[in-house]
């Protein structure tokens, strides 16, 4: 039987929740259609040759639930999606949302390997993909994940179906019929979405989100960003992220009744000239293309003065470059630390200039309860450094079915330990200075090392492996693998080709790898993974 899925506060907390207004009887069931008759006829989503005005989304979406329904597919369900930044990825989610089935957001550079953990660990019973994207097809990787889950029934298809006929159903022959549409709304302490943890340790963790405590963070980002109906959002990131997606990202948008670009590439090539075109006014950024972008804009011939707000996130963007965005784009900047578990600072639009080039903002809620505590579990004075615990409106209390990670990610008293070093100012400004846990941010993507070293030790030849971070110019950080090898030493792209071959994200193969004897025996006694790859890391920063 499938574990239900849940998101649980305890009553005292979600009454204080409720009681300030946070939490509303609003859901994403009927969030598009309550739209559609506020502002029908303004577009919704540019999306390659598509303009869609709300009216128009509404009526694919309604088309969409019905046709998942219409699959044997029930309420509660889970569907994997993972879909690029395309139009049809709204009538996919808003149909999914309608029909009271529960989104999975995967991102188009997962594979395999993730995907089938997606599906297994969430239960899913669908899989929602394009045919290609960027020369790869989804469906054989879709048909592979069928094999190896098996309460994944369904494998629907955005585009060409394909040769496997009878495996796949293609998204485009769904039709309209809303006899099988559930009239009754969902109860908004469910659960709406699942996101998925960038992952410290091991593999990628479940996040479930409620429609309560994901709108508020949804409806308080707006007021926050000046999203309004005026509003024109591009999306330049994978929107199944939760940065671009709720941040306020394009559910942001569509609270708001703005519109939605989705920018096919984040490059200044691609996302200028939509800019342009359709004066755009705001938009999401990860450091390293927040610099390529500033680096593009004085020799563009294109108009990118509709820009009014560059939101950069995901990872710490430093203040010479924060520096540069005023003066050089012509608008305002505003820092965005936020983690899919929860907890989103900004930077406000109106903060003096230092905040918004050296701080990485302040959380959304007054009831985000933020604490700076030092080993000990002791908070640490402001100003200085300590690792960041919070709870709040809209910050899990748990991940999905994984009792580990839970015990160690959570208090006993509810406190998320995000895994990050931070200093807090007066106002309670954060500065991120670093973290405690085993990740790779690598341009905003999170790689947990523990995940990479575990692939790496399947490999016949490599006795062990240590993942460690490395600052780089570009990406912020890069991941290198030491690895100790049995006998003769492969070629580190014989290596890097086999980890290929393990189906996994790309931006997940070692950037570089480097052979050793051994990891050094400095320390005496067992060292741990953590130690060694601190050690590591400062003896390569010393050869450098
Ligand atoms: C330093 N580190 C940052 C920042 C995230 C908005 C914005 C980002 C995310 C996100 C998000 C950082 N400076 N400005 O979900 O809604 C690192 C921290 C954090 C982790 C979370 C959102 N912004 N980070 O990046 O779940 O280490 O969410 O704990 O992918 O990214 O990663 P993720």
């Amino acid at each position: 039987m499938t574990a239900a899925i849940a998101q649980i506060w305890p009553p005292a907390f979600a009454a204080r929740y409720r009681e300030k207004g946070y939490w509303t009887d609003e859901t994403f069931r009927t969030l598009l259609s309550s739209r559609a008759q506020a502002c029908g006829d303004a577009v919704a989503i540019v999306g390659g040759e598509h303009r869609w005005t709300y009216n128009e989304l509404a009526a694919r979406a309604e088309t969409a639930a019905a046709g998942f329904l219409a699959l044997g597919l029930r309420p509660g369900d889970r569907v994997v999606v993972q879909l690029p930044n395309i139009a049809e990825f709204f009538a996919v989610v808003f149909g999914l949302f309608r029909a009271g089935l529960i989104p999975v957001f995967a991102l188009p550079a997962h594979r395999l390997t993730e995907i089938a953990h997606f599906a297994d660990r969430a239960d899913a019973a669908a899989l929602v993909i394009v045919d290609r994207h960027e020369g790869f097809d989804y469906r054989p990787m879709a048909d592979a994940v069928r094999e190896k889950v098996t309460g994944l029934r369904h494998v629907v298809v955005v585009g060409d179906s394909g040769e496997g006929a009878g495996h796949h159903v293609g998204f485009g022959s769904f039709t309209a019929n809303t006899g099988l549409l559930p009239d009754t709304d969902v109860n908004p302490s469910d659960v709406a979405l699942i996101q998925i943890s960038g992952g410290s340790t091991g593999l990628s963790k479940l996040i479930p989100r409620t429609h309560a405590d994901y709108l508020y963070s949804i409806r308080a980002s707006n007021a926050i960003c000046g999203m309004t109906r005026a509003s024109v959002y591009l999306a330049s990131l994978p929107v199944a992220h939760n940065f671009p997606m709720s941040s306020p990202g394009v559910f942001g948008a569509i609270h708001a009744g703005a519109r939605i670009v989705m920018a096919p590439q984040p490059t200044p090539a691609v996302a200028f000239p939509l800019i342009e075109r359709e004066g755009v006014t705001i938009t999401g950024l990860v450091p390293p293309l927040a610099l390529l972008w500033l680096q593009a804009a004085p020799k563009s011939a294109h108009d990118l003065s509709s820009l009014q707000v560059m939101q950069v996130g995901g990872a710490k963007f430093m203040p010479e470059a924060a520096r540069r965005v005023r003066p050089e784009l012509g608008c305002t900047l505003q820092q965005v630390f936020g983690m899919a578990e929860g907890l989103v600072n900004y930077t406000r639009l109106d903060d003096p200039d230092d905040i918004i080039t050296d701080t990485q903002g302040r959380a959304i809620s007054p009831d985000d309860e933020v604490r700076v505590v030092n080993d000990a579990g002791e908070p640490v004075p402001d100003g200085e450094v300590g690792y960041l615990l919070t709870r709040g409106p809209y910050t899990i209390r748990a991940y999905h079915n994984d009792p580990g990670a839970n015990a160690r990610s959570f208090t006993d008293d509810g406190f998320y330990r995000t895994g990050d070093m931070v200093r807090r100012l007066p106002g309670g400004y954060l500065v991120v200075q670093g973290r405690a846990t085993d990740h790779i941010n690598r341009a905003g993507e999170k790689i947990s090392a523990e995940e990479i070293e575990d692939h790496l030790q399947a490999h016949p030849r490599i006795f062990d492996a240590a993942v460690v971070s490395v600052p780089d110019v570009f990406l912020g950080e890069r991941s290198c693998a030491f690895v100790i090898v049995d006998g003769e030493r492969p070629k580190a792209a014989e290596i890097k080709a086999w980890m290929r071959g393990r189906d996994i994200a790309a931006f997940k193969i070692p950037d570089q790898i480097v052979f050793v004897d051994g990891f050094g025996t400095t320390a005496v006694g067992k060292v741990s993974r953590k130690e060694l790859r601190a050690m590591l890391r400062g003896e390569l920063l010393a050869a450098e």
